[in-house]
């Protein structure tokens, strides 16, 4: 049985990596969080430590060490901003990460975790679930399939609305979270580029705390995105009462993958555990356009506007 423990226990997507553990057959041992209210610890793991103090928590897992045990892995829910320095956390206390997506905000963090890799032996894993969703693989191989010279024409929109309460948390802040094309789009330009091949182009057509759009090329695809969180942007067609709006169309064929994303944090644990997770080379290049996206000029005339952008 593998022991876990488990970093920013107390927020939104941690309840999908204690499913995850208790699916993989594994054990949380310990878990922190500066924040307590962790009450659902209780339905999956009773026994396990918890912290609130970064400073005892590194005691627990150390002590642990010492004691012949160690932890395995350590599952990472913090902050994006956060990530580099749990991970060198998790693999100099000797186990393997599990980290959130964006692994980290700027390509350069890459090679300084990477040196950590080589320091302790142990490996960084990325949550990138999009690559295990069905319908992606379909398209993935369906693509694979397809002449190498055939280019698709791709529209992505992504509207996924968040209240306030987004702008307030950390997530509203660029430093900490790298934006909405960091936080949120990062998925779908990972998922391009497994589908599509490598990328070959980037223009940044809108950037706004809560709307983003552009235009990419990979070497089979060339993709009009559109990425909002704003309510107000969501599409007539968005059926009533949805606050959520997500389409791919490939060549205009619609591509359904709305569907199952919660249920991929276990498919993400499972392969990881078999030893076919996401690492820092798999990474790097969504890792490189996100950073791209941030901090490009804007050019709304160059390349196609996505045809909601007004
Ligand atoms: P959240 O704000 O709900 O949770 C973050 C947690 O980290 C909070 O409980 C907070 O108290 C804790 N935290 C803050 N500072 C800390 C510190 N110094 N030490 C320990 N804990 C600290 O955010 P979330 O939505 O759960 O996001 C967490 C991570 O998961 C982010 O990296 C985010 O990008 C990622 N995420 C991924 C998906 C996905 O689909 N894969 C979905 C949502 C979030
Ligand atoms: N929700 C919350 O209650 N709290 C949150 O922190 C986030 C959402 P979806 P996910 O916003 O940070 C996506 O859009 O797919 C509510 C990104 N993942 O399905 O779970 C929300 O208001 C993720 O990378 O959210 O997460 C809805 O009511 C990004 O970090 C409901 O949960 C995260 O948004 C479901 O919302 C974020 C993908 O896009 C795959």
């Amino acid at each position: 049985m593998k022991r876990f423990g488990l970093i920013g226990a107390a927020g939104y997507i941690a309840p999908r990596h204690m499913k995850a553990i208790k699916e993989v057959d594994g054990v949380l041992c310990a878990a922190y969080d500066i924040n307590d209210s962790v009450g659902i610890m209780d339905s999956n793991f009773p026994d396990a430590a918890f912290f609130t103090e970064f400073e005892q928590f590194d005691s627990y897992v150390a002590a642990d060490k010492r004691q012949g045990r160690g932890l395995d892995y350590i599952g990472i829910c913090s902050p994006n901003y956060l990530h580099k320095s749990h991970m060198g956390f998790a693999l100099r206390a000797g186990a393997h990460a599990i980290c959130e997506k964006p692994l980290v905000l700027d390509p350069s963090d890459l090679d300084d975790v990477a040196d950590i890799e080589k320091e302790t032996g142990k490996q960084i894993n990325s949550i990138l679930q999009l690559r295990l969703h069905p319908a992606i693989i379909a398209l993935r191989n369906k693509i694979a399939a397809s002449p190498k010279d055939k280019i698709y024409d791709v529209d992505l929109s992504y509207f996924t609305s968040r209240g306030a309460w987004y702008h307030a948390s950390w997530k509203g802040f660029p430093q900490k979270s790298g934006g909405i094309a960091t936080n949120i789009g990062v998925h779908f330009y990972d998922m391009l580029s497994f589908v599509f091949g490598g990328l070959k182009t980037s223009y940044v057509h809108h950037r706004a705390e809560d709307c983003a759009a552009g235009y990419l090329e990979f070497e089979q695809a060339r993709v009009r995105w559109l990425l909002s969180i704003n309510r107000s942007h969501l599409p007539s067609q968005t059926p009533e009462g949805q606050s959520t709006y997500r389409s791919i169309t490939v060549d205009g064929e619609e591509i359904e993958f709305s569907g199952g994303f919660t249920d991929l944090h276990t498919a993400s644990y499972q392969t990881i555990l078999a030893g076919n997770g996401f690492g820092l080379d798999v990474v790097r290049p969504s890792i490189e356009l996100v950073s791209g996206i941030r901090h490009a000029e804007i050019k709304p005339l160059i390349g196609e506007q996505h045809p909601l952008l007004a």
